[in-house]
Order: C-alpha cells, then sequence, then structure tokens
C-alpha cells in the first residue's frame, strides 16, 4: 500500500482532521484512485478503530474524533465520487434506523447512488418508521434504503417494513438494507429486496431493482 494511504489510515484512527485533509488533497493531486483512497486508506480505518474499541483499548471519543476525520476526508473525495453517470435513474430515500446514529456508511452508500444518477432523499439518522411511512406516501421513492450498526438497531429495519405493509405501501417501494452486522440472511429473513456489504455494490443491488 503506498505512504500516503497509510498516512491517512492512521491520521483517521488518530482522529487528525488537519492531517487527514491534507493527505487527501495530496493524494488526489497524485492522481491515485480514489475508491483506493476511499477503501484502502479511509475504510480500513474505521475498521480498525472498531477493532480497538472491541478489545476495550479505545472509547467513544476516539471513535467520534476519527469519524469526525473520516467526513472531512470524505467532503474531499465527495467531489470525485460522485461524477454523475446519468444512466440510471430513480428516486431513493436513504435512512439510518430509529436509535441509531451512525451515519459514514449511510453517507457513502448515498454518494455512491448519487453518482450513479440516483436522486437522494437523504433522511438523516435515528429514523423511525412512521417517517419512512410518511415519505414513502409523500415523495414517492422508488427505493427506501436502510442502514444500521447496531445489532440493538437492526430490528429497526424489520419494523420499518412491518410499518409499510401496515400502512398498505408495502408494494410501493423496494427497500434495501445494509450496514455492518446485516447479512444477506437477515435481510431475506425480514423480506427486504435486497442488501449490500458496501457501497460499490449497493448501486448495483439498486440499479437491477429500477432496471
Ligand atoms: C465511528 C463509529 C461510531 C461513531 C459514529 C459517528 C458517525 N457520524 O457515524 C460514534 C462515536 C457516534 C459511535 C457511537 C456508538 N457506537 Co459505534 N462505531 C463506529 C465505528 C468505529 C465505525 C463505523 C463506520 O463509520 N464505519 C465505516 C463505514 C464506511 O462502514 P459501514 O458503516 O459498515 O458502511 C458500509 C457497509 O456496511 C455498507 N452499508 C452501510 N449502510 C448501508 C445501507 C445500505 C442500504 C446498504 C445497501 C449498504 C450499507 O456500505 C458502507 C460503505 O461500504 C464502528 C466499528 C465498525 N467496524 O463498524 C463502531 C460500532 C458500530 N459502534 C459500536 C457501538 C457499541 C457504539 C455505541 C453503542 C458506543 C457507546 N457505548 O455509546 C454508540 C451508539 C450510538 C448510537 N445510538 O448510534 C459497535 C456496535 C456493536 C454491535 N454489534 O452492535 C461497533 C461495531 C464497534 C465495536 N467493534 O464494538 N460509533
Amino acid at each position: 500500500m503506498s505512504d500516503i494511504l497509510i498516512e491517512i489510515k492512521n491520521a483517521i484512527i488518530d482522529g487528525q482532521n488537519d492531517v487527514v485533509k491534507e493527505k487527501v488533497e495530496a493524494a488526489l493531486k497524485q492522481d491515485l484512485n480514489p475508491a483506493d483512497i476511499l477503501n484502502a486508506g479511509m475504510v480500513e480505518a474505521m475498521a480498525e478503530v472498531g477493532q480497538r474499541f472491541e478489545r476495550g483499548e479505545s472509547f467513544v471519543p476516539e471513535m467520534l474524533l476519527a469519524a469526525r476525520a473520516m467526513q472531512s476526508g470524505l467532503a474531499l473525495l465527495r467531489p470525485s465520487l460522485v461524477k454523475v453517470d446519468f444512466k440510471a435513474t430513480g428516486k431513493v430515500a436513504i435512512g439510518t434506523v430509529k436509535g441509531d446514529l451512525h451515519d459514514i456508511g449511510k453517507n457513502l452508500v448515498g454518494m455512491m447512488l448519487e453518482g450513479a444518477g440516483f436522486e437522494i432523499l437523504d433522511l438523516g439518522t435515528d429514523v423511525a418508521p412512521e417517517k419512512i411511512v410518511a415519505v414513502v406516501k409523500d415523495s414517492s421513492p422508488d427505493i427506501v434504503a436502510l442502514s444500521a450498526l447496531l445489532t440493538t438497531t437492526m430490528p429497526n429495519m424489520k419494523a420499518t417494513i412491518e410499518a409499510l405493509k401496515t400502512a398498505g405501501l408495502r408494494d410501493r417501494v423496494k427497500v434495501i438494507v445494509g450496514g455492518a452486522p446485516v447479512t444477506e440472511a437477515y435481510a431475506k429473513q425480514i423480506g427486504a429486496a435486497g442488501f449490500s456489504p458496501n457501497a460499490a455494490r449497493a448501486v448495483h443491488v439498486a440499479k437491477d431493482l429500477v432496471g
């Protein structure tokens, strides 16, 4: 892995906002592939931060600083990731489920879908099933994309699908799900139309559903 990617990864882990910005800018100037900067540098860093948290070597403040540094880097990568290819059309309402505040993965999926030509309605984090029902009624998205990073909030994906059923809207929209603890098997079990373990594949899943 190139030195600059290692530097980006370490700066995110250490929550060094300014260093991340400087290094991501430098990497882009060196014409490094934005997908490599994202995956090898940035996403890897968040995985490492999670492992340290799990081992009791770092705590919520460190995760927050790393998340802030990650978001700064992502903002700089955004223009390269969102070069719109107008082939796909469709509207995606995306949000992190109720009780869950993790939004980095959701934002990335939103950016990649936007880059693939989808119109994105970003509902933010901690989105209750009733809110999704209201959005499907009022804005008629083709796809609802739900993110969850906690095993305790994953059941709110199921609750959202149930709420859509109860409101008689289940057939009007395709629900796709993702997030670190979510699996293909879980997606099937709750009746979701699609799942992806990452943002790049989420684009293919979404395109297949509207195609
Ligand atoms: C950063 C972080 C935080 C930050 C979040 C900041 C933010 N703005 O998002 C803060 C500090 C707020 C935080 C808080 C907490 N966190 Co936290 N956090 C993380 C961490 C380190 C990184 C998450 C991340 O951004 N990953 C990078 C992104 C790019 O990856 P991703 O989210 O998985 O997304 C990718 C895919 O999953 C997929 N995807 C994601 N969403 C979607 C949606 C769709 C539709 C599709 C198709 C695909 C898809 O595509 C994405 C891009 O490739 C993870 C560790 C980890 N390994 O996940 C822990 C982690 C998720 N957190 C954890 C915990 C326990 C907590 C807290 C409960 C801690 C506490 N005691 O307070 C709180 C809960 C707060 C809440 N109510 O939500 C645990 C969860 C354990 C579990 N099994 O439930 C983890 C796994 C850490 C650990 N190893 O223990 N956290």
